[in-house]
């Protein structure tokens, strides 16, 4: 795991951070860091782009918010955001946020990171900090493969795609990561395209000012891991693809929320919701009984 400020964190950025930089996301990220590993028609710089203007419409005290990330292509964001961030080992984002939160519960902490990360080695980690309410916002780019890896078969990919790993097809059916953020009780459930620029930085900004575990899958373009193999052409076509196979639906159940390869791609705020939170629920039945008994354990 690296901590991803340290000596790249100059006085240059923090003079960015007051005005002076070139662009005005500058101060958002590290600039020493370009140029990025992503390749050209990659939908993560949209993503990137995206969670920092949400940033600065949500107003977030950047010296209160943590990201952090696991490993793969999605995994880099942490590294160009000039925030407290955290690059850490492959699935284990969310438990890593896990204690950041715990021990500081002042903070908001962000994860954000891939499919295979989040799903597969860490789909544990997700299933149990969902269903415990953990005060997290998870922001997913599914791409559909193990991108960084060199194009494998992931939780998601779709049916029917040809992958490295499924020269003759998928033949796994994948996950729904909306329905199963759903079912295992997140609190925001929503889902966009790195199409849907506005309504994803509208989406994060919304959810960052929220409580509880909040979930938000951004549909990517990886013209290179995905779109090579399955014909799919350049990122921008695969843009085009997002544009015209779009739906809005706000509010259905999110097992309604298909995506298919070829088919409609539902997309839409789908749960936005509120229950006591992990730490709420430890505060009720723990500190208050304790304190009720004087320090004696029942
Ligand atoms: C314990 C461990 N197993 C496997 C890997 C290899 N690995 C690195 S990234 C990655 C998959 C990343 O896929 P995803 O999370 O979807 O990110 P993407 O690159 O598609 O954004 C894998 C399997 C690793 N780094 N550590
Ligand atoms: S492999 Fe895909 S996700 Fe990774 S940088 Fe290239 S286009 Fe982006
Ligand atoms: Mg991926």
């Amino acid at each position: 795991m690296t901590k991803s400020t340290g000596p790249s964190v100059s006085s240059e950025l923090r003079a960015r951070r007051e005005g002076q930089g070139l662009h005005p996301d500058d101060a958002f990220l590290r600039p020493g860091r370009i140029p990025h590993i992503w390749c050209p028609g990659c939908g993560l710089g949209i993503a990137l782009t995206a969670f920092v203007k949400a940033l600065q419409k949500a107003k977030m005290d950047l010296d209160k918010t943590c990201v952090v990330s696991g490993i793969g292509c999605t995994g880099r964001i942490a590294g160009y955001l000039y925030l407290d961030s955290y690059h850490t080992t492959h699935g284990r984002a969310i438990p890593f946020a896990t204690g950041l939160h715990l021990v500081n519960p002042e903070l908001k902490v962000i994860v954000f990171s891939g499919d295979g990360d989040i799903f597969a080695i860490g789909g544990n980690h997700f299933i149990h900090a969902a269903r415990r309410n953990m005060d997290l916002l998870v922001i997913c780019v599914n791409n559909f493969n193990y991108g960084m890896t060199g194009g494998q078969s992931g939780p998601t990919t779709p049916v029917g795609a040809f992958t490295t790993t499924a020269p003759y097809g998928n033949y796994e059916q994948p996950f729904n990561l909306a329905y199963l953020a759903q079912a295992c009780g997140a609190t925001y459930v929503a889902r966009w395209t790195t199409f849907h620029v506005y309504r994803t930085r509208d989406s994060m900004a919304e959810a960052m000012l929220k409580r509880g575990f909040r979930f938000i899958e951004i549909i990517s373009t990886c013209p290179v891991g995905f779109g090579r193999p399955n014909k799919i052409g350049s990122g921008l076509e695969q843009m085009r693809y997002f544009k015209e196979r779009s739906v809005v639906k706000h509010g259905i159940d999110a097992r309604e929320a298909h995506l298919t390869m070829g088919g409609e791609i539902i997309v839409g705020k789908f749960v936005d919701d509120e229950r006591p939170t992990f730490l709420d629920m430890y505060r009720e039945q723990v500190e208050q009984k304790v304190a009720q008994s004087g320090g004696e354990e029942a």
